[in-house]
């Protein structure tokens, strides 16, 4: 009886864990609204619940389900879309593919306005 109880318990926390929703809040190097775009577009995943990145404190929050991506996975959706964070690097090829405003390694610095007219 006290193993079944146990079972019990666990299965119960293991079900609960994996219906959980937790918000994320880390750096995401850009430099523009062309990069935000760029950025919770990359996000725009099931499973992501939401996304939002500031561009004056360049930090993305992030809604998501736990079940669905880990901390390092989260990282590196920005990475893969050309933007460094605290954890996760862009490849060469990958920073490449970003617009020549974007390139925030560089000193890009347009503004978001000029950036604006582009599209
Ligand atoms: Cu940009």
């Amino acid at each position: 009886m006290k193993y079944f109880i146990a079972f019990s318990l666990f299965c119960f926390s293991c079900a609960a864990f994996g219906q959980k929703k937790a918000e994320l809040t880390f750096n995401v190097d850009g430099v523009c609204g062309m990069c935000e775009t760029r950025i919770e577009k990359a996000y725009d995943l099931p499973g992501i619940l939401n996304a939002e990145w500031d561009l004056e404190t360049k930090k993305l929050t992030v809604a998501y389900k736990t079940d669905k991506f880990s901390v390092e996975q989260l990282h590196a959706i920005a990475a893969r879309a050309g933007h460094d964070t605290d954890i996760a690097k862009a490849t060469v090829q990958e920073y490449a593919g970003l617009h020549g405003c974007c390139k925030y390694r560089d000193g890009a610095s347009c503004g978001s306005e000029g950036h604006d007219k582009d599209h």
